[in-house]
């Protein structure tokens, strides 16, 4: 039976390291001569993804349902050409997901159940590295930026709600990863999580909470 890429989200919290850990991940793949491309969530190209954009930027204001239906709709926007590539052998690495719109949604009050079901049957990924961090070893990087919900309060409701969607998923489909070591220890766990998977997997892309 034919193999399909494998499907990677990369979760977690504000400076967690995800787009850092997912250069070095895409590397690693390349350097393993396995084809590979990364998706960044939001894709603020995307026309859906510019409001996004002037929001997280506080030059627009949206009402919270409003912000968490273009967060999903810039997902839906791209599941096809991901649902495409896993089809064709390409791994594909998420740089956040449909768990950030949740957890974000979640963490300013909106119902749980409420924020997921616009996600409801996007491509589930095969795998999820939640990044974690403490908020004050986040601190140290830098501190938060200027962008929306770049503050530590928000940042500790955001976790507490990840818990509850990683307690949701088995031990395969979900690992969390201490963020707050260093670089090369954290890539070190991603590859071993990532590499029994990248050379393809049998059976058809899972749905999202169906
Ligand atoms: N959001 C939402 O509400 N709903 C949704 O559906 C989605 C997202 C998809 C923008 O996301 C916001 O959108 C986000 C969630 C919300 N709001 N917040 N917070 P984004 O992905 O565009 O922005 P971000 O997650 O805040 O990215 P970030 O700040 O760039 O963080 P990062 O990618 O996790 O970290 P990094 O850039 O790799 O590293 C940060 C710094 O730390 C940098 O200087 C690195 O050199 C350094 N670093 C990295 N790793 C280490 C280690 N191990 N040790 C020391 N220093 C390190």
């Amino acid at each position: 039976m034919a193999t399909r890429g494998a499907f990677i989200a990369i979760e977690g919290l504000d400076r967690s390291g995800k787009t850092t850990q997912v250069a070095t991940l895409q590397a690693r793949l390349d350097s393993e001569g396995i084809p590979v491309k990364l998706f960044k969530f939001p894709d603020r190209g995307t026309a859906v993804g510019k409001m996004i954009d002037s929001y997280l930027r506080s030059q627009s204001e949206l009402d919270d349902h409003a912000i968490h239906l273009l967060f999903s709709a810039n997902r839906w926007e791209l599941a096809a050409a991901i649902e495409q590539l896993l089809a064709q052998g390409t791994t594909v690495v998420c740089d956040r997901y449909a768990f950030s719109g949740v957890a974000f949604s979640a963490a300013k009050g909106l119902p749980l159940e409420w924020c997921r079901a616009p996600d409801v049957a996007l491509p589930a990924p095969d795998l999820t590295l939640f990044l974690d961090i403490t908020p004050e070893k986040a601190r140290e990087r830098g501190g938060y930026g200027e962008e929306r919900y770049e503050k530590e309060e928000m940042q500790r409701q955001v976790r507490d709600v990840f818990r509850v969607i990683a307690s949701e998923f088995d031990d395969a489909t979900w690992v969390t990863i201490d963020a707050g070591r260093k670089q090369d220890a954290v890539a070190a766990d991603i590859w071993d999580c990532v590499h029994p998977l990248a050379n393809g997997i049998v059976g058809p892309v899972q749905r999202l909470w169906v």
